[in-house]
Protein backbone atom coordinates (compact mmCIF):
# COMPACT_ATOMS: atom_id res chain seq x y z
CA UNK A 1 0.00 0.00 0.00
CA UNK A 2 1.37 3.63 -0.69
CA UNK A 3 2.09 5.38 1.80
CA UNK A 4 -0.21 8.77 2.11
CA UNK A 5 0.73 11.80 3.53
CA UNK A 6 -1.76 13.44 6.65
CA UNK A 7 -1.44 16.69 4.37
CA UNK A 8 -3.07 14.60 1.02
CA UNK A 9 -5.63 13.21 3.66
CA UNK A 10 -6.89 16.25 5.03
CA UNK A 11 -6.93 17.71 1.54
CA UNK A 12 -8.61 14.94 -0.34
CA UNK A 13 -11.96 14.78 1.15
CA UNK A 14 -13.18 12.33 -0.77
CA UNK A 15 -9.87 10.20 -0.91
CA UNK A 16 -10.01 9.92 -4.58
CA UNK A 17 -6.71 10.69 -5.00
CA UNK A 18 -6.62 14.10 -6.20
CA UNK A 19 -7.17 17.68 -5.16
CA UNK A 20 -9.81 18.56 -6.52
CA UNK A 21 -11.17 22.63 -6.60
CA UNK A 22 -13.87 22.49 -4.23
CA UNK A 23 -10.69 20.53 -1.82
CA UNK A 24 -8.48 23.45 -2.73
CA UNK A 25 -11.32 26.11 -1.53
CA UNK A 26 -11.62 23.77 1.34
CA UNK A 27 -7.73 23.41 1.73
CA UNK A 28 -7.83 26.33 4.80
CA UNK A 29 -9.98 24.67 7.06
CA UNK A 30 -8.13 21.55 6.17
CA UNK A 31 -4.58 22.59 7.14
CA UNK A 32 -6.43 23.58 10.58
CA UNK A 33 -7.44 20.33 11.12
CA UNK A 34 -3.26 19.23 10.87
CA UNK A 35 -2.88 21.60 13.99
CA UNK A 36 -3.24 18.59 16.66
CA UNK A 37 -2.28 20.84 18.76
CA UNK A 38 -3.70 23.99 18.05
CA UNK A 39 -0.81 26.30 18.36
CA UNK A 40 -1.29 27.80 15.01
CA UNK A 41 1.49 26.05 13.52
CA UNK A 42 2.03 22.84 11.03
CA UNK A 43 5.38 21.30 12.62
CA UNK A 44 6.61 18.13 10.42
CA UNK A 45 5.71 16.30 13.42
CA UNK A 46 1.93 16.57 12.55
CA UNK A 47 2.77 16.78 9.25
CA UNK A 48 4.49 12.71 9.25
CA UNK A 49 2.20 9.97 8.77
CA UNK A 50 0.96 7.91 12.18
CA UNK A 51 0.52 11.60 13.79
CA UNK A 52 -1.80 10.90 16.57
CA UNK A 53 -3.87 8.40 14.49
CA UNK A 54 -7.66 7.85 15.88
CA UNK A 55 -6.12 4.08 15.93
CA UNK A 56 -3.07 2.36 17.06
CA UNK A 57 -1.16 5.63 17.57
CA UNK A 58 1.94 6.84 16.10
CA UNK A 59 5.10 5.50 14.85
CA UNK A 60 5.44 2.26 13.89
CA UNK A 61 5.43 0.73 10.07
CA UNK A 62 5.17 4.04 8.82
CA UNK A 63 2.10 2.57 7.34
CA UNK A 64 -0.95 5.13 7.52
CA UNK A 65 -3.15 3.61 9.82
CA UNK A 66 -5.73 6.01 9.89
CA UNK A 67 -6.94 5.83 6.52
CA UNK A 68 -10.36 6.69 5.05
CA UNK A 69 -13.13 3.95 6.24
CA UNK A 70 -13.74 3.49 3.00
CA UNK A 71 -10.59 1.25 2.29
CA UNK A 72 -11.89 -1.18 4.81
CA UNK A 73 -15.45 -0.95 5.01
CA UNK A 74 -16.98 -3.61 3.22
CA UNK A 75 -19.78 -1.81 0.46
CA UNK A 76 -22.99 -3.41 1.63
CA UNK A 77 -26.16 -3.03 -0.88
CA UNK A 78 -27.68 0.14 0.12
CA UNK A 79 -31.42 -0.57 1.67
CA UNK A 80 -34.08 1.77 -0.13
CA UNK A 81 -33.31 5.63 1.03
CA UNK A 82 -36.48 7.59 2.36
CA UNK A 83 -37.42 10.25 0.39
CA UNK A 84 -38.68 11.86 3.19
CA UNK A 85 -37.74 11.97 6.66
CA UNK A 86 -39.93 14.30 9.19
CA UNK A 87 -42.40 15.70 6.50
CA UNK A 88 -39.49 16.71 4.49
CA UNK A 89 -38.40 15.87 1.09
CA UNK A 90 -34.91 14.87 0.02
CA UNK A 91 -34.85 17.44 -2.19
CA UNK A 92 -35.55 20.06 0.67
CA UNK A 93 -33.05 18.55 3.12
CA UNK A 94 -30.03 18.69 0.64
CA UNK A 95 -31.31 22.66 0.62
CA UNK A 96 -31.45 23.09 3.95
CA UNK A 97 -27.63 21.98 4.11
CA UNK A 98 -27.51 24.50 1.37
CA UNK A 99 -26.25 22.09 -1.27
CA UNK A 100 -26.97 22.60 -5.24
CA UNK A 101 -25.94 19.36 -6.04
CA UNK A 102 -25.57 18.85 -9.36
CA UNK A 103 -27.26 22.02 -10.35
CA UNK A 104 -24.17 23.45 -9.00
CA UNK A 105 -20.44 24.09 -9.91
CA UNK A 106 -18.88 27.40 -11.96
CA UNK A 107 -17.83 26.63 -15.59
CA UNK A 108 -13.87 26.45 -14.37
CA UNK A 109 -15.25 23.50 -12.32
CA UNK A 110 -17.44 22.01 -14.78
CA UNK A 111 -14.20 22.29 -17.30
CA UNK A 112 -11.72 20.91 -14.84
CA UNK A 113 -13.88 18.01 -14.01
CA UNK A 114 -14.19 17.01 -17.80
CA UNK A 115 -10.30 16.94 -18.41
CA UNK A 116 -10.00 15.05 -15.10
CA UNK A 117 -12.60 12.84 -16.27
CA UNK A 118 -10.68 12.61 -20.34
CA UNK A 119 -7.14 11.56 -17.83
CA UNK A 120 -8.69 8.83 -17.17
CA UNK A 121 -10.51 7.52 -20.64
CA UNK A 122 -7.28 6.03 -21.83
CA UNK A 123 -9.24 4.75 -25.38
CA UNK A 124 -10.68 8.07 -25.47
CA UNK A 125 -14.34 7.15 -25.97
CA UNK A 126 -15.87 8.95 -24.23
CA UNK A 127 -16.97 6.51 -21.06
CA UNK A 128 -15.11 5.08 -18.13
CA UNK A 129 -14.99 1.39 -18.49
CA UNK A 130 -14.70 -0.78 -14.99
CA UNK A 131 -11.31 -1.66 -16.49
CA UNK A 132 -10.49 2.03 -17.10
CA UNK A 133 -11.71 3.38 -13.54
CA UNK A 134 -11.36 0.66 -11.25
CA UNK A 135 -8.88 -1.64 -12.33
CA UNK A 136 -6.40 0.53 -14.12
CA UNK A 137 -7.42 3.64 -11.96
CA UNK A 138 -4.55 5.16 -9.86
CA UNK A 139 -7.11 5.76 -6.98
CA UNK A 140 -7.07 4.64 -3.13
CA UNK A 141 -7.62 1.08 -3.28
CA UNK A 142 -10.17 -0.85 -5.79
CA UNK A 143 -12.83 -1.01 -3.66
CA UNK A 144 -13.12 2.55 -2.54
CA UNK A 145 -12.83 2.92 -6.59
CA UNK A 146 -15.75 0.43 -7.03
CA UNK A 147 -17.78 2.39 -4.80
CA UNK A 148 -17.03 5.62 -6.74
CA UNK A 149 -18.34 3.74 -9.96
CA UNK A 150 -21.00 2.59 -9.00
CA UNK A 151 -22.55 5.29 -7.16
CA UNK A 152 -21.68 7.64 -10.60
CA UNK A 153 -23.22 5.10 -12.81
CA UNK A 154 -26.64 6.43 -12.50
CA UNK A 155 -28.32 5.10 -15.53
CA UNK A 156 -26.70 1.61 -14.18
CA UNK A 157 -25.03 0.80 -17.85
CA UNK A 158 -21.61 -0.25 -16.85
CA UNK A 159 -20.38 2.47 -17.51
CA UNK A 160 -19.66 6.50 -16.20
CA UNK A 161 -20.47 8.73 -19.07
CA UNK A 162 -18.63 12.34 -19.04
CA UNK A 163 -21.44 13.81 -17.85
CA UNK A 164 -22.29 10.69 -15.05
CA UNK A 165 -18.73 11.81 -14.12
CA UNK A 166 -19.10 15.57 -13.77
CA UNK A 167 -22.39 15.00 -11.88
CA UNK A 168 -21.02 12.64 -9.20
CA UNK A 169 -18.23 15.43 -8.47
CA UNK A 170 -20.41 18.12 -8.45
CA UNK A 171 -22.57 16.32 -5.64
CA UNK A 172 -19.71 14.56 -3.84
CA UNK A 173 -17.01 17.83 -3.51
CA UNK A 174 -19.96 19.76 -1.81
CA UNK A 175 -21.51 16.89 -0.12
CA UNK A 176 -17.86 16.52 1.29
CA UNK A 177 -17.22 20.42 1.56
CA UNK A 178 -20.82 20.59 4.18
CA UNK A 179 -19.34 17.10 5.77
CA UNK A 180 -16.28 19.33 6.99
CA UNK A 181 -18.04 22.12 7.65
CA UNK A 182 -20.09 20.59 10.28
CA UNK A 183 -17.07 18.38 11.48
CA UNK A 184 -16.45 20.45 14.50
CA UNK A 185 -13.29 18.60 15.85
CA UNK A 186 -11.88 17.84 12.61
CA UNK A 187 -11.62 13.83 13.28
CA UNK A 188 -13.30 13.13 10.02
CA UNK A 189 -15.99 11.83 11.59
CA UNK A 190 -19.36 13.47 12.19
CA UNK A 191 -21.60 12.64 15.29
CA UNK A 192 -25.66 13.53 15.43
CA UNK A 193 -24.38 16.00 17.75
CA UNK A 194 -21.95 17.73 15.38
CA UNK A 195 -24.91 17.74 12.72
CA UNK A 196 -27.06 19.08 15.53
CA UNK A 197 -24.58 21.97 16.59
CA UNK A 198 -24.26 22.81 12.54
CA UNK A 199 -27.84 24.94 12.89
CA UNK A 200 -28.47 23.43 9.09
CA UNK A 201 -31.68 21.48 10.56
CA UNK A 202 -33.49 22.86 13.21
CA UNK A 203 -35.87 20.58 13.57
CA UNK A 204 -34.60 17.91 15.92
CA UNK A 205 -36.52 15.29 14.58
CA UNK A 206 -35.53 15.91 11.14
CA UNK A 207 -31.99 16.27 12.79
CA UNK A 208 -32.07 13.05 14.21
CA UNK A 209 -33.56 11.36 10.95
CA UNK A 210 -31.28 12.62 8.99
CA UNK A 211 -28.60 11.06 10.95
CA UNK A 212 -30.62 7.92 11.28
CA UNK A 213 -30.98 7.90 7.48
CA UNK A 214 -27.35 8.80 7.05
CA UNK A 215 -25.64 6.24 9.63
CA UNK A 216 -26.09 2.97 7.59
CA UNK A 217 -24.20 0.93 9.68
CA UNK A 218 -25.81 2.38 12.86
CA UNK A 219 -22.26 2.94 14.50
CA UNK A 220 -23.46 6.31 15.57
CA UNK A 221 -20.63 8.07 13.50
CA UNK A 222 -20.88 8.63 10.07
CA UNK A 223 -17.52 8.52 8.00
CA UNK A 224 -17.48 10.64 4.17
CA UNK A 225 -17.88 7.16 2.15
CA UNK A 226 -21.17 5.98 4.10
CA UNK A 227 -22.58 9.70 4.47
CA UNK A 228 -21.63 9.85 0.48
CA UNK A 229 -23.95 6.76 -0.28
CA UNK A 230 -27.18 7.97 0.97
CA UNK A 231 -26.55 11.72 0.10
CA UNK A 232 -25.85 10.59 -3.21
CA UNK A 233 -29.08 9.02 -3.46
CA UNK A 234 -31.11 11.94 -2.56
CA UNK A 235 -29.25 14.74 -4.90
CA UNK A 236 -30.16 12.34 -8.15
CA UNK A 237 -34.11 12.10 -6.63
CA1 LIG B 1 -13.17 4.81 -22.19
CA1 LIG C 1 -23.62 5.04 -17.10
CA1 LIG D 1 -16.16 14.83 14.24
CA1 LIG E 1 -21.82 4.96 10.63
Amino acid sequence: MMQVLPIMTALDADGNGEISDAEINGSVAALKKLDKNKDNKLTAEELRPNFGGNRGGRGGSGIPDRSPASVTQPLKPLPPVAKQIAGFSSREILKLFGAQGRHGGTERELANYRRVFGFTDADRDGRHSKKEYIENGAYLTPQSRRGIFLASDSNNDGFVSEAEYVENRLITDEAKLIFGGMDSDGNNRLTSKELLASGNLKDQKLANGVFKALDTNEDGELVIPEYLRVWGRWARH
